[in-house]
C-alpha cells in the first residue's frame, strides 16, 4: 500500500527500486544533505536516469530530466524523496517537473526537511498525478540519518562490531590483531566514508591506538570527525588520533578529533586537558552520555559510526541509544576468557528480550555481515 491507501503496482515499486540503487552513487558526498536517485520512464522504458551526486551540485531530478529531455513529456518521474519546492543551491525540482510536462510522480517517502517539503502537493495543484510511499521502509533506512536528525537531538548511532563465532571482540591476551577478512575491513571503510563520525572508547585507543580514518577505495567529501568516549581523559597524547588531529597551527586538512568526557574527571586535572588540547584533542566536558551526544549532533554530527570496544558497547546498549547493530562475524572460536562484545550490556531474558529485525545480511569473503534494527529512522 502507498500512504494515498492504493495498491502499489510491481513495475512502480522496481522504479523506485532502480531510484534507490541509483541514489548510491552520491555515496559519501551528499551529507549533512540525503543520497537521492530519480528515472523517467515513458511508455515503460526508461528514458532518463539521475542522482544527487554531490553536495550543493544538482538535486537528482534535474539531472533525469535532462537525460530525458523532450522525451520527459507526459512521462512518469520515480523519485527517492519528495521533490523540493525551495530555492536553494539549486532551483525547486516541482518547478522543474512542471516546467518539463510530466504527468505522473511516484514518491517513495516525504522529506522531512520543512525548507524542503510540500512538493507532493505543489506537484498535484499543477495536475500532476502523484503517489507517495512505494518502498517507504527501504527509502528511510537508505538516509537514515537525515531522517532522523530532523526529530533526534542525538546522532544516528550505528554500533559496528566484528566478533568471532562465539561473539569475542578479542582473545584472552587481548591481541589488537583483526578477525574478519579483507572484505569485510573494506566494507567498513566505505561505512565509514558515509558517517559523520567514528567513534570508540578510550580503552580501544589504548590497546589498539587506531587512527579511525577513511582508507578505502572511496573517499568522503568531507573526512569523518573521530570521537572518543573518553569519560577520564585517558586517550595518550602522542595517540595516533591525536598526533593526526587538525589542531590549532595543522597544515594539513586532517580530520577533527573529539575527546567525550564526563565532568568530574577533567575538573580534577586541568594541566592533563590543556597537554591533550595542545596535542590536538577537542574536548567535551558533558554531564551524561546523553548531553555528550546532544552536543556532538549540536557540532553537526548527524552519523555516528560507533566501533567499539565492550564498554562503549555496553553503555550504549543500556541507554539504549543504539540505532543499527553491524555485526561482522569471522569464521573462528576464540574460546575461554576471550573478550566478549556483549559482556557489558544489560542482562535480559531469552522469554522476554526483543528479537531484533534483521536489515540486511550477506557474506562477506569468509565472514558474515548481519545489520539488525534497534529503532526506525
Ligand atoms: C530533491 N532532490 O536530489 C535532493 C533533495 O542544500 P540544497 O539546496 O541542495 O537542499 C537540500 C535539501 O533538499 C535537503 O535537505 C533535502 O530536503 C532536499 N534534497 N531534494 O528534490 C534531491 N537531494
Ligand atoms: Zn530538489
Amino acid at each position: 500500500m502507498s500512504s494515498s491507501g492504493r495498491p502499489v503496482d510491481e513495475r512502480d515499486r522496481a522504479f523506485i527500486r532502480r531510484t534507490l540503487d541509483l541514489a548510491l552513487a552520491g555515496w559519501g558526498q551528499t551529507a549533512p544533505n540525503p543520497l537521492v536517485g530519480a528515472v523517467v520512464v515513458r511508455d515503460g522504458v526508461v528514458v532518463g536516469e539521475g542522482a544527487h551526486l554531490r553536495h550543493g551540485d544538482l538535486h537528482a531530478e534535474p539531472v533525469a530530466l535532462a537525460h530525458a529531455g523532450e522525451r520527459a513529456r507526459g512521462a512518469t518521474v520515480y523519485v527517492s524523496l519528495e521533490p523540493c519546492t525551495h530555492l536553494g543551491k539549486t532551483p525547486p525540482c516541482t518547478d522543474a517537473l512542471i516546467a518539463a510536462g510530466v504527468a505522473r510522480v511516484v514518491i517513495a517517502t516525504a522529506d522531512p526537511n520543512p525548507r524542503a517539503a510540500g512538493g507532493a502537493g505543489r506537484l498535484r495543484d499543477a495536475g500532476i498525478e502523484v503517489m507517495v510511499g512505494v518502498e517507504e521502509a527501504a527509502a528511510r533506512e537508505l538516509n537514515a540519518p537525515f531522517f532522523f536528525a530532523h526529530h533526534s537531538a542525538r546522532p544516528w548511532i550505528t554500533l559496528k562490531l566484528a566478533v568471532s563465532i562465539d561473539g569475542a571482540l578479542t582473545d584472552a591476551r587481548r591481541s589488537s590483531a583483526w578477525l574478519t577478512g579483507p572484505e569485510s575491513r573494506a566494507e567498513v571503510h566505505r561505512m565509514r566514508a558515509n558517517s559523520d563520525a567514528i567513534a570508540v572508547g578510550a580503552g580501544t585507543v589504548l590497546a589498539d591506538d587506531p587512527l579511525l580514518t577513511v582508507r578505502g577505495a572511496l573517499q568522503p567529501r568531507v573526512a569523518p570527525v573521530r570521537v572518543v568516549f573518553d569519560a577520564r581523559l585517558e586517550t595518550p597524547p602522542d595517540s595516533r588520533i591525536l598526533q593526526t588531529a587538525a589542531g590549532p597551527g595543522t597544515v594539513m586538512p586532517a580530520p577533527r578529533t573529539i575527546l567525550l568526557a564526563t565532568r568530574g574527571a577533567s575538573d580534577a586535572d586541568a594541566a592533563r586537558r590543556a597537554v591533550l588540547e595542545r596535542a590536538g584533542a577537542d574536548i567535551i566536558i558533558a554531564d551524561s552520555l546523553a548531553a555528550g551526544l546532544t552536543a556532538l549532533k549540536e557540532r553537526g554530527i548527524q552519523s555516528l559510526l560507533v566501533e567499539g570496544g565492550a564498554a562503549v558497547a555496553g553503555a550504549l546498549l543500556e541507554a539504549a541509544v543504539v540505532d543499527r547493530l553491524v555485526i561482522f562475524q569471522a569464521p573462528i572460536v576464540l574460546g575461554q576468557g576471550a573478550i566478549n562484545a556483549f559482556s557489558r550490556a544489560p542482562a535480559s531474558q531469552v522469554t522476554t528480550t526483543a528479537r531484533l529485525p534483521v536489515v540486511e545480511r550477506r557474506t562477506l569473503g569468509d565472514d558474515l555481515m548481519t545489520v539488525y534494527a534497534l529503532t526506525d529512522p
